[in-house]
C-alpha cells in the first residue's frame, strides 16, 4: 500500500500554516465501545486548545474507511494519530503502516484479558513500522493526548505555552499532606 505523497513538505517550512480551527490530531478507535476509554485523549487536547478529529474506524471491520481516512489525513492538516483498540489490537500498527505521521497507540482493556492482549499487540511492532505505545486504558489515552500535544509543541508556541500551564496547574494541585 503506497503512502501518499503529500503537501507536508511545503507545510512544514511555513509554520504556522495550520488552518485555524482545523483538526491536527486524529483520534481513532476500533469501536464506539472504546469511546469512554479514549475520551481523556480528546478532553486533554481540548484543554490545551488543540482540535482533534474523533473517529470510529476499525482496521478489520471497516478496512476501506481506515485506508481512506489515514492516507488523506495529512493533506487535511493532521499531524499526529492516536489509535486505541482492544483485543488483537492492530489498529495502531496498520495506521502506522499507512502514514509517515507519528502514531500513538492506546491499548484498551475491553477484553477478558484486561488489555494485556491489546498492550502486547500494540507495543510489539516488528522493527520498521513504529508505534509509540502508551499505558493500557484511560491513563494511556490521556497521556497519548499529552504526548500528541508535546509533538505539536515543538513547532507551535501556543501549544507549548498551554502544556506548560497544564504542568503548572497539575503541580499546584498536589497537596503537601494527605
Ligand atoms: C476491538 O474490539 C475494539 O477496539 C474494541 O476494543 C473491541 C470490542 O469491540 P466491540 O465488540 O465492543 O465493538 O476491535
Amino acid at each position: 500500500m503506497a503512502i501518499r505523497k503529500t503537501k507536508a513538505k511545503a507545510r512544514s517550512k511555513a509554520q504556522p500554516s495550520v488552518r485555524k480551527g482545523s483538526a491536527r490530531v486524529a483520534i481513532l478507535m476500533g469501536s464506539a465501545s472504546d469511546w469512554e476509554t479514549m475520551k481523556p485523549a480528546a478532553e486533554v487536547l481540548t484543554q490545551l486548545g488543540v482540535v482533534s478529529d474523533v473517529r470510529v474506524i476499525s482496521a478489520h471491520r471497516t478496512p476501506s474507511r481506515h485506508h481512506d481516512y489515514v492516507t488523506t489525513a495529512e493533506d487535511r492538516g493532521i499531524d499526529v494519530f492516536i489509535a486505541g483498540a482492544g483485543s488483537a489490537a492492530h489498529l495502531a500498527g496498520v495506521t502506522a503502516a499507512l502514514t509517515l505521521l507519528p502514531v500513538l497507540g492506546v491499548p484498551i482493556d475491553s477484553s477478558p484479558l484486561g488489555g494485556l492482549d491489546a498492550l502486547l499487540a500494540t507495543v510489539q511492532m516488528p522493527g520498521g513500522i513504529p508505534v509509540g505505545t502508551l499505558a493500557i486504558g484511560k491513563a494511556g489515552a490521556k497521556n497519548a493526548g499529552l504526548l500528541a500535544a508535546a509533538i505539536l509543541a515543538r513547532k507551535d508556541p501556543s501549544v507549548r505555552a498551554a502544556l506548560a500551564r497544564f504542568r503548572e496547574r497539575q503541580t499546584q494541585s498536589v497537596p503537601e499532606r494527605p
